[in-house]
């Protein structure tokens, strides 16, 4: 029996959650935390703010950022990404680099296991995708090796294989980030939550989600979500959004035939807002052509791009 004099610690720890775009971070994210408060789709660069998500359970407290992957960054807004995933890998007390070990290591996966080299905390390297064939493993291993003999550093890190897309598929990757997480007297965050992402910003990203699966890669670095206003009732929350496009030609694209893609939109967004939330929501869409909107720094601030920094 436990001595009800010894005050068990619980481990906490802030886990940047980072590598290259679409190696499924976000989704890995909300697999960990057991609810959806980060956005996922197949098209690159879809996480566009450092996202907070928190799992509370009887070990203790994680606290994950998710962050955009980094790309080569050509706007403003790219550049503000970059500068997200860099921070947030800064000053956490643990790096997670998320692998895509679906296909052969890329550029910005050596990038990354650089960075992990003179990492001031402990590392864990999630192979990620490992329900896939090929499993790209030892491609992934083997370069961890080489990068170390070319630098004449041996660096440990953690290794796990993880499938973000199955619900046990993080269940080893948790448990390691907890015998890597410190004790701790106090939570960071209250139990009960899952996330600190302002309403607004958590409603444009979901509308944005559902124009990238409708869309898929028509256009979505040109496009941009944001939450005008929440109109409030005790039952409803009634919201307008003003969806940007970059050039006339794309307004057309995201209404769609007879408003098609804008229904589409609604009609999904809508139910999982509701969920989300707990009240009934309505959307009320709009959409305006302002050119170069990704490099309008004032606009970007608007949508959350430029917080935090
Ligand atoms: N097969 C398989 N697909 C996965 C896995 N994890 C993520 N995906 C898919 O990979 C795609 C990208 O996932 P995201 O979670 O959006 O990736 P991300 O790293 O957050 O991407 P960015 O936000 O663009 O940096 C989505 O289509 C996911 O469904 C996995 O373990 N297995
Ligand atoms: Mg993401």
């Amino acid at each position: 029996m436990s001595d009800p004099n010894v005050i068990r610690l619980k481990r906490c720890a802030v886990v940047g959650i980072v590598g290259r775009t679409n190696s499924g971070k976000s989704t890995l994210l909300n697999r960990m935390v057991g609810e959806k408060v980060s956005i996922v789709s197949p098209v690159v660069q879809t996480t566009r703010n450092t996202i907070r998500g928190i799992l509370t359970d009887d070990k203790g407290q994680l606290v994950f950022l998710d962050t955009p992957g980094l790309h080569k960054s050509q706007s403003t807004l790219g550049t503000l990404m970059n500068r997200m995933a860099r921070q947030a890998s800064a000053g956490v007390d643990i790096l997670l680099i998320v692998f895509d070990c679906g296909s052969r290591p890329h550029l910005e996966d050596d990038g990354w296991m650089r960075r992990a080299l003179h990492a001031e905390q402990p590392v864990v390297f999630a192979l990620n995708k490992s329900d896939q064939t090929p499993f790209y493993e030892a491609a992934f291993k083997e370069l961890w090796q080489a990068i170390q003999s070319e630098k004449q550093i041996q660096r440990e890190v953690f290794w796990v294989k993880t499938s973000a897309i199955h619900p046990a598929g993080a269940v080893e990757l948790v448990d390691l980030l907890y015998t890597l997480a410190k004790p701790a007297e106090e939570y960071l965050f209250p139990e009960d939550i899952v996330t600190d992402y302002p309403r607004k910003l958590a409603i444009a990203d979901v509308i944005r989600e559902k124009f990238l699966a409708r869309l898929h890669d028509e256009l979505p670095h040109e496009l941009g979500v944001k939450v005008e206003k929440i109109e409030e009732t005790s039952t409803a929350w009634n919201v307008s959004a003003m969806i940007y496009v970059n050039r006339n030609s794309q307004k057309g694209i995201v209404i769609g035939p007879k408003g098609r893609t804008l229904k589409y939109v609604r009609e999904c967004a809508e139910p999982e807002l509701s969920e989300v939330f707990g009240v009934k929501v309505t959307l009320e869409l709009w959409v305006k052509v302002e050119k170069e909107w990704m490099k309008n720094f004032w606009l970007l601030q608007q949508m959350g791009y430029a917080g935090e920094m």
